[in-house]
């Protein structure tokens, strides 16, 4: 291979000139009542075919989450480990995901040669993503417009001059979660090697909430049920999620269960469509009648879950009460928890008129609920960012694991909790190491094992990466996959910050954002994908392994032909870096584990506890299975061996006079900031992203029509921040609630707004108003309007 990363003749792809997108073509036909059916196929054929070419797309869909294939980059869904599989056991977005990687278009050095930065700042994420596969390492030195080509070697050199000219401690290492365990694990090391624990990653952003309301009440920050769980369960929640476009294999988990006797109460302030039905495409019948998802809707206010569930553990105690015996799980309570006394003294009393002004709801409507969770033997609690992304996030989640600690639903069949994650592989990352508040645990066995001394302090998550590099504290900056520019909350602070930093590095696969509002220098690393085949290894082909949302690790291995010769595999990466940083005599084998990623494992089996004999294990046909006590023992590691009933205020969102609550959500075209194309079908909004989705009683309130193109201010603190040039959209859901598209409204959300314990940003928490939009803006959006139909 041409270390110089000069030559051209290569890469096997072309290059695209793509026009300017037109984002104002707004069309809007309102919310459907399905999900899937023969559309989602059409859709995922088309844009494999139009991305890849045929024989990509058919070679890499057919072996989407086979045997010794590869793990579907699209979410972290589970696949059965017992039964059979589908042939084909992928959905639309799987499918939109995997063409968005073997795409033919590339940006080569010729691409980045005829696009000077300023005019990359100016285009959109989509258009910045749909220009192709990186596929030469670029550099960009302080004072120069444009990036240009740079040697793997000198890359390296590179980065490792400035880690070496700073310390530890102005470093800090970014992780997405589609990095495999392996990846993960070494990426860690690293940090730790240099003396850092400075590992924010998109859990951060994402999920953190969950394991900080999961970690000290159960002792495990992760879901407590499988697969069969689901499909045997007899009564599933599914909070604050939109599976239909997010985990849209999930619909058919819950399609099962419904099967089974089931039933499915859907809380969500949006009517979405895959709670509703979903045309199971792998079934004739299915595709055409379609089955009903959920059996109850709650049309909860954004942030009103905390109130729902103390009303419903309020409703459980006193059901028991009336009929002891019959509800509460007596003897798990006295044998396996603590707290219960002082909770059930706390739910002992309930406001109605407040539980009714925080959710939304009638009190009739959760007595239902009630009525329906206190017959059930066995519960499921299925949640997203819906409950994840507000102030009292962890509060809510407590209160679930209140709920199901009632009833004593931990390990027994189809009961528990399951926090449904995002990234394919962001619970593993976790797994693996990859976590700014690492237990001692695993710092002691990870020094063991390697002769380092990692540091004890707690590193930078992501928002507080933020504010470090906005505050000139941060040297080195290093991205494995994702865009923070985009993905982080308070966009101009979070730009400052990259722009201030003195390196940054981008692992990446396609050019973002994050690579134009860049550090002084700037070094992107084109790396192969999850179905790139990556066998320039002295032993040949490698695979790598992903743990799903359910705790399975399973091997994930890509087959398809790289677009270009120069593009180097994550842990080749990462081991020539640490060399490049840490020098030629330190301590770990980096070399070793990347020529053989057996050695990884090897190393790995013996610091992640689980793991014991990976390589042998991850061998078989479907992977292993974590250890998960509460699951398989019905125990809990608290510092005490007991599940904790927690007691928290009351909290929920009360918007000043005038202003409405935003919640920021993804669109079915969009992979988190990687956009597919601008029809977010089932919500029936196609043609543009910024959208402001508003009940239509507020949005006579607001004094604007339906439509209108208004600049939308958010209020934190006192503080203004301002986001231009967004539709009105009337839309059913729920009263004094507006929704807009993630990362547009990103801008919006002030840096201080977190939620309290997991620091995740509130991107589903803002309290916002409109403003009439300048008349310029508005003539131009008129014209955007004018070639589309409004149905
Ligand atoms: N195709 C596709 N798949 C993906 C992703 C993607 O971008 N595209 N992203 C991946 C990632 S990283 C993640 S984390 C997951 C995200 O999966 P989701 O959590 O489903 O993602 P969101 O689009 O943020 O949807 C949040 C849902 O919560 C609802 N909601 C908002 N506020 C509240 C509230 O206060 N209470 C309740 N009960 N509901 C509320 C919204 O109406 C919406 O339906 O999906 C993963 N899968
Ligand atoms: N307002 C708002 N903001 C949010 C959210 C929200 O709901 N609302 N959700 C948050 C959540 S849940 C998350 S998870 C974060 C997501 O934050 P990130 O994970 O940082 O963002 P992604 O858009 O998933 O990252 C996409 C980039 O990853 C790179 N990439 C893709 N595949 C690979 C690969 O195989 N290897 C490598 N090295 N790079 C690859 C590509 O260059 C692509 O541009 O955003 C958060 N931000
Ligand atoms: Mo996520």
């Amino acid at each position: 291979m041409d270390d110089q990363g000069r030559s051209h003749d290569d890469v096997r792809g072309h290059t695209v000139e793509l026009e300017d997108i037109d984002e104002r073509k707004l069309k809007v036909s309102g919310p459907k009542d399905y999900a899937a059916g023969i559309k989602a196929v059409k859709v995922s054929f088309q844009r494999g075919l139009t991305q890849g070419g045929l024989s990509r797309t058919v070679r890499s869909m057919f072996r989407v989450n086979q045997d010794r294939g590869v793990d579907c980059p699209g979410c972290a869904w589970p696949e059965s480990v017992t039964g059979d599989r589908k042939k084909v056991e992928f959905c639309e977005n799987g499918a939109k995901a995997l063409a968005e990687e073997n795409t033919k278009r590339v940006a080569t050095p010729e691409w980045w040669a005829q696009h000077s930065i300023a005019e990359l700042e100016q285009k959109t994420e989509y258009w910045l993503g749909q220009s192709g596969r990186i596929t030469h390492p670029m550099i960009v030195r302080e004072g120069e417009t444009h990036y240009t080509p740079i040697s793997w070697t000198e890359a390296f050199e590179t980065i490792g001059e400035h880690i070496r000219a700073t310390t530890a401690d102005r470093c800090t290492f970014y992780t997405s979660g589609r990095t495999a365990n392996e990846t993960a694990f070494m990426y860690q090391l690293f940090a730790r090697s240099l003396g850092t624990n400075n590992l924010p990653d998109c859990s951060n952003m994402c999920h953190e909430s969950s394991g900080s309301a999961l970690n000290p009440t159960i002792g495990i920050g992760k879901g407590t049920v499988s697969l069969e769980d689901i499909e045997n369960s007899e009564l599933i929640f599914v909070v604050g999620q939109n599976p239909g476009t997010n985990h849209p294999r999930m619909l058919g988990s819950l399609a099962e269960a419904r099967k089974n006797g089931g039933k499915v109460v859907a809380v969500n302030p949006l009517p979405e469509a895959g709670l509703m039905r979903f045309k199971d495409p792998q079934t004739p019948q299915g595709m055409i009648k379609g089955d009903r998802i959920s059996d109850e809707y709650l049309q909860i206010k954004v942030g009103g879950d905390q109130a729902l569930f103390q009303a419903l553990g309020h409703i459980l105690l006193r059901k028991e009460e009336e009929n002891p015996g019959s509800v509460v799980d007596r003897a798990f309570v006295e044998s396996s928890t603590k707290g219960f006394e002082e909770y059930r003294a706390a739910r002992a009393q309930l406001d109605w008129d407040e539980i009714e002004q925080a959710t939304g709801l009638q009190r009739a409507e959760i007595e239902e609920i009630g009525e329906l969770l206190a017959k059930s033997k066995a519960t499921i609690f299925c949640w997203a960012l819906g409950i994840t992304q507000q102030p009292h996030s962890v509060d809510t989640i407590k209160e679930i694991i209140n709920l199901l600690l009632l009833q004593g639903n931990f390990g027994k069949p189809g009961a528990g909790a399951c926090p449904v994650r995002g990234h394919s592989n962001v619970q593993g990352d976790r797994t693996f190491g990859i976590w700014e508040k690492p237990t001692e645990g695993f710092l002691e066995k990870l020094d063991a094992e390697f002769g380092i001394e990692s540091p004890r302090e707690h590193g930078y998550d992501s928002t507080e990466s933020m504010y470090q590099m906005a505050d000139d504290n941060i040297d080195v900056f290093v991205s494995l996959g994702g865009n923070l520019a985009m993905a982080n909350s308070d966009t101009a602070l979070m730009e400052s910050g990259l722009k201030k930093t003195g390196l940054t590095v981008h692992i990446s696969t396609k050019p973002n954002r994050s690579h134009v509002v860049h550090g002084k220098t700037s070094i992107i690393l084109p790396t192969l994908g999850r179905s790139d085949k990556d066998d320039k290894h002295p032993g040949g082909a490698q695979f790598l392994s992903v743990e799903n949302s359910m705790s399975v690790v399973s091997s994930t291995q890509g087959r398809l032909e790289p677009i270009s010769d120069h593009l180097l595999a994550e842990p080749v990466i990462l081991a020539r870096m640490a060399e490049a940083a840490l020098g030629p005599d330190h301590a770990v084998g980096w070399k070793a584990m990347a020529d053989d990623y057996d050695v990884i494992r090897d190393h790995a089996s013996r610091v992640v506890p689980g793991t014991e004999n990976f390589n042998e294990r991850v061998r078989d046909k479907y992977g292993f299975v974590l250890p998960n006590p509460p699951r398989d023992q019905r125990s809990f590691a608290t510092a005490d061996g007991k599940a904790g009933f927690t007691v928290r205020e009351l909290e929920y969102l009360t918007p000043p006079e005038g202003y409405l609550v935003l919640q920021t959500m993804r669109s079915h075209d969009q992979y988190n900031t990687t956009f597919y194309g601008l029809d977010d079908r089932y919500r029936g909004i196609s043609g543009g992203r910024r959208v402001i989705l508003i009940h239509p009683d507020d949005l006579a309130q607001t004094g604007f029509s339906d439509r209108d193109v208004v600049d939308v201010v958010s209020m934190f603190r006192g503080e203004e921040r301002r986001a231009e040039r967004f539709r009105l959209v009337a839309y059913p859901t729920a009263r004094g609630c507006v929704a807009a598209y993630y990362p547009e409204a990103n801008a919006l959300v002030h840096r201080d707004l977190v939620a309290r314990e997991s620091n995740t940003p509130g991107f589903k928490a803002m309290m916002v108003r409109f403003e009439p939009a300048s008349e310029e803006a508005r003539d131009e959006e008129e014209q955007g309007l004018e070639s589309a139909v409004a149905v």
